[in-house]
């Protein structure tokens, strides 16, 4: 049997840092082909066989890579954010769309096999309720990321329906993860938290109180990408993107959780512009269809997410 050929693009980003290990742990270190923009030092950590520093936006070189590795599997994580895609538009859809066209016609070609792209609960926007919001509702984004993230959808199902490309793909909701930083999301402040938190004993954060936002423990985004990604196609009948709805809270919730931890912490509130981004999302998802399909669990709470991240992170910073 041919061995699998897996490309990771924003191989050093959040979500990157983290899978390039497990799938290193699973496929061999030597088949795992990471993609970014940083340079060739900064991937000297990371489990990867091959590190290449380029624009994912560059389609020569990217087909040069694809055909040199010989690339069977893409996990094409390269994006930017909701915060920093309202900044520059035309640069968030170049970067968040054009490359995942890029890669869908490589599938078509059956060139690559599988396709992994990911979502965000940013698809989600006006005329909805708040609340356990569903996989099936009406689409409304107000923001620059999210209409990029909903066209990715529509070109993922249209290449599923007319070519058959297996492309699969999760609206992550915010990551929260202590390996690498995140940057750039709306979500953001919820990583931000625990590093001033430890350093400093208090946060000033850019989302209001009481705004509840659906949230993943990296460990449990990892596991549920890797599970979407192994099963077989019949379990799959989602070809936009699965709901993942993770954990809900506010600031002030993930505050109390983090005072458990260090007495001493305080939090106060500056909210700027992310925070109509946040108030135009869901603050919890339901994610049904993904534990009915394809069996999506979770390891972590805010609790146990909470203990877990201040652990790694004081042993990390020190
Ligand atoms: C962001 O805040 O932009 C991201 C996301 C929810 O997709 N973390």
């Amino acid at each position: 049997m041919k061995v699998e050929k897996i490309l990771i693009t924003g191989a050093l980003g959040q979500i990157g840092t983290e899978l390039c290990g497990r799938l290193s742990a699973l496929y061999g270190t030597n088949n795992i082909v990471g993609l970014g923009l940083e340079e060739e030092s900064k991937a000297a950590d990371i489990a990867l066989g091959t590190y290449i520093s380029m624009d994912v936006t560059d389609s020569v070189a990217l087909q040069k890579v694809i055909e040199e590795h010989e690339i069977t599997t893409v996990y094409h994580l390269a994006s930017l954010l909701s915060g920093t895609s309202e900044s520059n538009p035309p640069l968030a859809w170049h970067i968040n769309v054009d490359p995942l066209i890029f890669f869908l016609e490589r599938a078509k070609e059956k060139k690559i096999k599988k396709l992994f792209w990911p979502s965000s609960i940013a698809v989600f926007g006006g005329g909805i309720p708040k609340t356990n919001v569903g996989q099936e509702v009406p689409l409304n984004p107000t923001t620059v990321y999210g209409i990029s993230k909903l066209a990715g959808e529509k070109w993922c199902e249209y290449y599923f329906n007319k070519y058959q490309v297996d492309v699969r793909s999760i609206r992550y909701p915010g990551l929260i993860s202590w390996k690498a930083p995140a940057g750039g999301g709306t979500t953001d402040y919820a990583v931000d938290i625990f590093y001033k938190a430890i350093q400093e004993q208090r946060y000033t954060s850019f989302i209001k109180e009481n705004t509840a936002l659906p949230m993943l423990y990296m460990e449990d985004a990892i596991s549920a990408t890797l599970k979407l990604m192994e099963v077989s196609q019949d379990q799959i009948s989602v070809r936009t993107s699965y709901n993942l709805g993770g954990m809900s809270f506010t600031p002030q919730e993930l505050a109390a959780e983090i005072k458990k931890e260090i007495s001493e912490f305080k939090i106060d509130y500056e909210p700027d512009f992310r925070q109509a981004i946040a108030e135009s999302w869901p603050s919890s998802i339901n994610d049904s269809v993904a534990k009915k399909d394809w069996g999506l669990q979770y390891d972590f709470d805010i609790t146990a997410m909470t203990k877990d991240m201040l652990l790694n992170l004081k042993k990390k910073l020190r």
